[in-house]
């Protein structure tokens, strides 16, 4: 670990292009900072020391640029890939944004727009792939209602299923080495979205035509939204084999979404984040998707980007100590490995005997609650280590 926390490619940060292109607009007023154009988001990230850069179609390819305007910008974009070592390892599409979309996108009733909907989408994943993406995103922002008289819920879940069905078979027809990654949002922009929580989405997974293809991109400001602890919907994923990307950011909870800057908010949570991934060993990228305050000008954008990245690393050189720290190893130690009435390993696997094992085995409860835990001085310890006093 360096000991400035200076990003490197192989820290695998990435952000979307519209994160750091994010002019400042909010719903109750307009952007206050200029928008700058892709290839100069590429080089803002490359010096800042970022890895990859994600997109939507329309955030590199407005939807009515000529074909002489998408060349144009697709050949400044590759260049400034190519000048500051950027790569594109995930893209998505922009389902939400035009009024076609006003009510649903895949989960539309009018079987037109679900069509227009997958026409999006299948030349998006052509651009995505062209570039290099090896995951895609599906975030289901219009997905959703605020009436419900209007909607089935479980036939928008079919149509949903429908179309991701469909383009799996697109992309291996294609021969595309792609896998697709399903993002969930409780609300926002709709009353309420389908899926709320990556848990849900989780479980729909395995209901598509190659499970195998289909995992999850867990943001923590979604989760936190929904009141829910981030890092447990990540380990969930984790162990399921389906964490096949991650949205870095930070959020106040029971809010709307922030999208505030990784680390800015709840600092221990964004530890436990931190911390679970590198003990796992998660290898995709660290996406960042949030966006600088609305205060910002362009500087302050660059103060964003380095900002989150920064964050990350002392998180994770924290966590190195962490597991190195002799207290805390002495406390975990204990917590681990008690038990010793049952053997664990027949708890594990049912048979007559072992189930005959446990049956007579002397559990008293009142001596099995009076066994120390100690949480108290382990959390104290995170925190002292946290604050920077040990
Ligand atoms: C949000 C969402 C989006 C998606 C992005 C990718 O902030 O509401 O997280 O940022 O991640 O649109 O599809
Ligand atoms: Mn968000
Ligand atoms: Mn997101």
């Amino acid at each position: 670990m360096n000991g400035d926390y200076r990003p490197t490619p192989q820290d695998k940060f990435s952000f979307g292009l519209w994160t750091v292109g994010n002019p400042g607009r909010d719903p109750f007023g307009g952007p206050t900072r200029p928008s700058i154009p892709p290839h100069r988001l590429v080089r803002l990230l490359g010096e800042e020391g970022a890895y990859g850069v994600n997109f939507h179609d329309n955030d590199l390819i407005p939807i009515d640029a000529t074909p002489r305007e998408r060349a144009r910008i697709l050949t400044d974009f590759r260049q400034a890939m190519a000048d500051y070592n950027v790569c594109v390892p995930m893209a998505t599409t922009n389902l939400f944004s035009e009024p076609v979309f006003k009510d649903g996108a895949f989960t539309s009733h009018d079987a037109d727009v679900r069509a227009y909907a997958l026409q999006k989408t299948m030349r998006a994943i052509d651009l995505g792939v062209e570039l290099g993406a090896r995951v895609y995103v599906f975030w289901g922002g219009r997905e959703g209602a605020e009436v419900d008289a209007a909607k089935d819920a479980s036939e928008a879940i079919k149509r949903m299923r429908e179309c991701l069905n469909f383009l799996i078979g697109y992309v291996k027809d294609n021969g595309y080495d792609l896998k697709f990654a399903l993002e969930a949002k409780p609300n926002e922009p709709r009353g309420d979205i389908y899926f709320a929580t990556t848990g849900a989405m989780l479980a729909f997974t395995y209901t598509l035509d190659d499970p195998e293809m289909v995992g999850v991109n867990p943001e923590l400001a979604h989760e936190h939204m929904a009141g829910l602890n981030f890092y447990h919907a990540v380990a969930q994923a984790w162990e399921a084999g389906k964490l096949f990307h991650i949205d870095l950011n930070d959020q106040k909870p029971n809010r709307f979404d922030q999208d505030l800057r990784f680390g800015s908010e709840g600092l221990k949570a964004a530890f436990f984040l931190v911390k679970f991934l590198e003990d796992v060993g998660y290898s995709g990228p660290r996406h960042f998707d949030a966006h600088a305050y609305r205060t910002e000008d362009e500087e302050g954008v660059r103060d964003f980007a380095a900002g989150c990245m920064r964050t990350y690393l002392i998180l994770k050189e924290k966590a190195r100590r962490f597991a190195e720290d002799p207290e805390i190893r002495e406390i975990l130690a204990e917590l681990r490995e008690r038990g010793s009435l049952v053997p664990a390993a027949d708890l594990r696997n049912y048979t007559p005997e072992t189930a005959r094992n446990i049956l007579d085995a002397p559990l008293d409860r009142h001596r099995l609650a009076r066994r120390k835990l100690r949480h108290e001085r382990l959390d104290q310890l995170t925190v002292d280590l946290l604050l920077g006093v040990r």
